[in-house]
């Protein structure tokens, strides 16, 4: 059985690889980082908890990281662990660095002096085209990343390729386009967008305030970019490709394409330089706010995925249109059990 280790266990990505390699047959461990409140909902809600080894490893402790590397000599890491929010970034650049970056090293580092065999993922990011150079972006692209979260991400990228030519070690870079799904953080904008959007259709909201909606991404699947992570570990050569569905939509339609889930269809008007948006009758449902925009922002981003189709065979069957019904299907059905079971708790 081989013996893998998933950094970032308890975030998005994480949930769905361990979810992966489980039924591929591994044995999955999980690297977490220690808090006060150990919550694996995304495990539980994927009913694979119990099946997961937990094991502490914080990418900031140099001791931390190589003792567990020393120890379980692994078959695979795939490292997931980040801080992986860009907005946040700017205000903890530092810290952002030291995980995103140094973090990688450490582990580089570690499997170098202790376990030359071990495969090696890196979750690259297609933050790192940031203010875009080429259309679409592709693994030939040059870099110009516009946050601190984009190049802490850009030292790890390149240091985990300079590892493979200079040590011949199997490190592999995903430069993932943006991925979402019922598991992701609320913070990030797809999330937030179906959580406001389904409150406002029960009645527990009145309106969305969001940042920049003329930002344009390349949305897909998270299940599907963590069969694509596997695909490029278990190839025969250590390359690094880029997962993207080749799609680009602004933020404004992805705030269109959820209210029209719940059948409500807005019109725009621009205030005082805010945008707003109102229902059919007249109630603001949606109002920009300054503190959601950033100080540099990655204005567009569209992904070729030709390399991982031609080489792995990789291929997003979940585009924009269905990425958007899969989330406000479930965002809907988790606030109406909320809501029932609060409503049994009241009454009971
Ligand atoms: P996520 O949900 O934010 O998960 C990141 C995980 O990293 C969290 O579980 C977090 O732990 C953990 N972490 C943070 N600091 C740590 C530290 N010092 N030591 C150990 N663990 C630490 O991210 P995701 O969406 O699953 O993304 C997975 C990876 O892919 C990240 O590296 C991200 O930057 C990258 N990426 C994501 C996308 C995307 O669209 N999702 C696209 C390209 C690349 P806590 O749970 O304790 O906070
Ligand atoms: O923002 C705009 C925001 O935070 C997307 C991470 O997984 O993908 C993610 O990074 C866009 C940006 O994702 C709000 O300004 C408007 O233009 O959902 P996001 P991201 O920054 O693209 C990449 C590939 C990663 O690697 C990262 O780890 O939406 N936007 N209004 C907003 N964004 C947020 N979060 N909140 C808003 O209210």
């Amino acid at each position: 059985m081989k013996k893998v280790l998933i950094t970032g266990i308890r975030g998005q990505d994480g949930a769905y690889l361990a979810k992966l390699l489980l039924e591929e047959g591994y044995e999955v461990y999980g690297a977490d980082r220690r808090s006060s409140d150990a919550s694996y909902w995304r495990l539980e809600k994927l009913k694979i908890k119990d099946k997961v080894k937990i094991i502490y490893m914080d990418l900031l402790e140099d001791s931390n990281v190589a003792e567990v590397i020393r120890e379980h000599r692994f078959d695979q890491i795939y490292n997931l662990a980040a801080q992986s929010f860009v907005h946040a970034s700017f205000k903890q650049p530092i810290l952002t660095s030291n995980v995103n970056s140094l973090g990688v090293l450490r582990i580089l580092e570690a499997i170098r002096m202790f376990s030359k065999d071990t495969k090696f993922y890196q979750a690259s990011t297609s933050e790192l085209f940031g203010k875009v150079i080429e259309i679409p972006q592709k693994e030939t692209t040059p870099f110009y990343p516009r946050s601190p979260y984009g190049v802490s991400k850009l030292f790890a990228h390149w240091i985990t390729v300079n590892y493979r030519e200079a040590y011949d070690m199997f490190n592999v870079c995903g430069i993932l386009f943006n991925h979402e799904s019922p598991l992701r953080s609320i913070e990030f904008v797809t999330k937030k967008v179906v959580n406001s959007v389904s409150k406002i259709k029960l009645g527990l909201l009145e309106k969305l305030e969001i940042g920049n909606i003329e930002a344009k991404r390349d949305w897909g699947y998270a299940p599907e970019y963590v069969y694509g992570m596997y695909l490029m570990m278990n190839h025969n050569v250590p390359e690094d490709f880029v997962l993207a569905t080749g799609e680009s939509h602004s933020v404004k339609e992805l705030i269109e394409k959820a209210f029209s889930f719940i059948d409500m269809y807005l019109r725009w008007e621009e205030k005082d330089g805010r945008f707003i948006a109102l229902d059919k009758n007249g109630n603001i449902r949606v109002v920009t706010d300054k503190q959601y925009y950033r100080p540099s922002e990655v204005d567009f981003l569209v992904g070729d995925y030709s390399k991982a189709k031609n080489v792995l065979g990789w291929e997003p069957k979940v585009k924009f249109d269905k990425l958007i019904e899969i989330m406000m299907t479930e965002e809907l059905k988790e606030l109406e059990k909320l809501r029932r079971n609060e409503n049994t708790i009241l009454q009971g």
